[in-house]
């Protein structure tokens, strides 16, 4: 009988069997190595013997061209960066899962919104704007929040920031913003940075821009940690229910651990101690099972009611206060994966508001519909193929079907002579489903076509005096202090007066704080302002300061240790800290650890020089009488207690601990204790000191 051809072997093998993995062929070749390390091949399969050294016509001599292991290795290397996001480059992202826990039945047939107790598994980046990949995590940025819902209808991506407006009204400007914000294109400069001429110009001939802007010169920018943050999908979507009737809808994320940001003095030093600060924080967070949690809320409300608004819903410059349709929470977002691969996942993750779910609709925001462009376009670009949902990130975990065909990098391997739609060849080559296919909302549309700002987009000034006025005091004071920092980078001065010229329509006294921070005198003019300014009753839901939680869960506080540092008191802290939630860090002047008072060693988690206070929430300093002045000579010692009481951090300090806040020059507070008393130093670690602010730095 003649032997059975490898090809023949597999035409006569089972459905089951040749549908088995290809790569499993040859295992037996591949085999561990007793060490268990499995063998290094090329991406051909093929084991390499010797991956440190190239093929070379003798010791001494030149490296061959025939060396097609060392060129397959280079190559690929060569090719490993892809083109990075032109925004939202710099990014960190976890995966997770969607629970519904109250049903929008009523509004919608999207199943993500009306399966109460339902998981749906996402993913989700966070991001800054304006840096490059490379680029920190804390510069003054809005920041991305990006969800994608693999739903069992498809995958739904939310693509939001955490500010709930935008700068402009129209997509159409977007690439002038984008382009005023990056570096100068002459000069290269300034990175991840808002504080340059270019930025500040375009702003102040973009009158739209000034509600935006007051948030983004807010602490929302700075924010604390990316558990920390809102999120909002800002413009008006639709809800389609079983009848077909639609009902607006804007969708907001809730950080379960309450909003936090840091102090800018506290962000700029950041920058420089630890430019991962947030994806590490995101990452320990989820690593240690403190899983970060959202709540979806979403506000619905019928056309009849936008059209009572004193604004257009259909304005993402606008917002809709909470005062006026409240927030409905109908489910949790949780976090509780890293990703295996930062590239595979993170950087190939491609969001588009375009992905929909049958039973949520777009509305006529001009900044959505070019937005719905725009996404797909760059995702060609970046990831290189139109066959870029294939990505495992970015495939559905739903069944999908059609008859799209090849292109670059076609991973998928489509059986049959069909290709096409309407078909009668093949039974189950796949068809249009009207029952259960996506719908677009019936709306009635009539008018002139032309390139216009509707009118009802006109008034700029009312909700950015609506967002300054809802704010504390301490948050007006960063706010105008910001505006001062940014401003005193723009080398143009008519800039700076124009600035100052649009804060008059805002709040007079703010445009005056501005104008005194940059010695502008005398204040300049405002514009013509193209609507009148309507008032609006303040919204403290706008605030931080309103929507912190006083808690530990989820801050870290750093002990500051050395050598004969009391134990004891060191684990009672330790103790009362940690059972209020916080993670402990403990940081000494070498990394392996304090001998502490009674011999034992303490290991640190932080050498001292590279573990500054800026890291923590809050921090303890225990010290005996030697090891103290062994730091009061220590400079890094210094700031670490300067910084955090200038970061308005609450401090507790032993004796040593007191000697060396002593010899920064600095007085105790309310927001300092006394580091026996644990507990006090629990409650009042929870929060930050705001009242101390007016004692460490001028603000405007
Ligand atoms: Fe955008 C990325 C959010 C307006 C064009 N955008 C991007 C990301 C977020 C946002 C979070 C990063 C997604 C990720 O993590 O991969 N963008 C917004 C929000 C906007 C907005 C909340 C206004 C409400 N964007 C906007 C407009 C345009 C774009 C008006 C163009 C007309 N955005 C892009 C883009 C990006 C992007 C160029 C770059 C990388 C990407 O899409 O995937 O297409």
């Amino acid at each position: 009988m003649a032997k059975k051809s490898p090809s023949a072997a597999n035409v006569a093998a089972p459905k089951a069997a040749a549908a088995k993995d290809r790569r499993g062929q040859g295992d037996e070749l591949h085999q561990t190595a007793g060490d268990g390390h499995v063998p290094l091949t090329t991406n051909q399969g093929l084991v390499v013997g010797d991956n440190q050294n190239s093929l070379k016509a003798h010791a001494r001599g030149p490296t061959l061209l025939e060396d097609f292991i060392l060129r397959e290795k280079i190559t690929h290397f060569d090719h490993e960066r892809i083109p990075e996001r032109i925004v939202h480059a710099r990014g960190s992202a976890a995966h997770g899962f969607f629970e519904l826990t109250a049903s929008l039945a009523e509004y919608t047939t999207a199943r993500v919104l009306t399966e109460v107790g339902e998981r749906t598994p996402l993913f989700t980046r966070f991001s800054t704007v304006a840096g490059g990949s490379g680029s920190v995590d804390t510069p003054r940025d809005v920041r991305g929040f990006a969800v994608k819902l693999y739903t069992k209808e498809g995958n739904w991506d939310l693509v939001g920031n955490n500010i709930p407006v935008f700068f402009i009204q129209d997509a159409i400007k977007f690439p002038d913003l984008i382009h005023a914000v990056k570096m100068e294109p002459d000069r290269g400069f300034p990175q991840a940075a808002s504080a340059h001429d270019t930025f500040w110009d375009f702003i102040s001939l973009t009158p739209e821009s000034m509600h935006m802007i007051q948030w983004a010169m807010s602490d929302r920018t700075i924010p604390r940690s990316l558990r920390m943050m809102e999120g909002f999908g800002i413009h008006t979507f639709r809800l389609l229910n079983a009848k077909g009737k639609s009902t607006f809808v804007k969708f907001h994320w809730r950080p379960k651990l309450g909003l936090q940001s840091t102090v800018w003095d506290e962000a700029v030093k950041l920058a420089g101690a630890d430019p991962d600060f947030h994806r590490r924080d995101l990452f320990e967070a989820i690593q240690a099972g403190n899983f970060p949690e959202w709540e979806l809320g979403v506000q619905l409300f019928t056309e009849a009611q936008a059209a009572k608004f004193p604004f257009d819903h259909l304005d993402s410059t606008k917002l809709i206060p909470e005062e006026l349709i409240p927030l409905k929470i109908v489910g949790r977002m949780v976090l509780d994966r890293w990703p295996d691969n930062f590239f595979a996942e993170t950087e190939q993750v491609a969001f588009c508001p375009s992905h929909l779910v049958p039973g949520i609709d777009f509305s006529n925001d001009p900044l959505l519909q070019g937005r719905l462009f725009s996404y797909l376009d760059t995702q060609l670009s970046r990831l290189g193929s139109p066959n870029f949902h294939q990505l495992p990130i970015n495939a559905p975990k739903c069944p999908f079907a059609n008859q799209q065909r090849d292109g670059h990098m076609q991973t998928q391997v489509p059986k049959g002579r069909v290709a096409y739609e309407p078909s009668s060849l093949q039974a189950d080559s796949p068809r249009e489903d009207p029952a259960r296919g996506f719908r677009s909302a019936a709306v009635h549309e009539e008018g002139t076509r032309e390139r216009v700002r509707a009118e009802t987009f006109a008034d700029h000034y009312s909700q950015a005096r609506l967002f300054f006025t809802s704010q504390t005091a301490f948050e007006q004071a960063h706010i105008a202090s910001a505006f001062v920092f940014e401003l005193s980078k723009v080398d143009a001065v008519h800039v700076r007066e124009a600035i100052v010229g649009h804060l008059l329509h805002v709040d007079e006294d703010l445009a005056k704080r501005v104008a005194a921070g940059l010695a502008m005198s005398p204040l300049p003019k405002a514009p013509k302002a193209a609507a009148p300014v309507v008032p609006m009753k303040p919204s403290p839901a706008l605030q931080i300061i309103g929507k912190m939680k006083a808690t530990l869960q989820g801050r870290v506080v750093g002990i500051l240790v050395n050598d004969g540092s009391d134990g004891a008191a060191v684990a009672k802290l330790r103790k009362a800290v940690e059972a209020a939630g916080a993670t402990v860090k403990i940081v000494a002047p070498k990394v392996g650890g304090a001998k502490l008072a009674g011999g034992q060693l303490l290991v640190a988690d932080g050498q001292l020089a590279g573990t500054p206070s800026i890291n923590f929430d809050a921090v303890a300093v225990l010290l005996s009488t030697e090891g103290a002045a062994a730091l009061t000579k220590e400079a890094a010692a210094i700031d670490f207690v300067r910084d955090a009481f200038g970061h308005l951090k609450a401090l507790a300090l032993d004796d040593g601990g007191r000697a060396l806040f002593a010899k920064a020059g600095l007085e105790a507070d309310a927001g300092v204790v006394k580091a026996s008393d644990a507990e006090a130093f629990a409650k009042l670690a929870a929060t930050r000191q705001f009242a101390r602010e007016a004692k460490v730095r001028t603000l405007a």
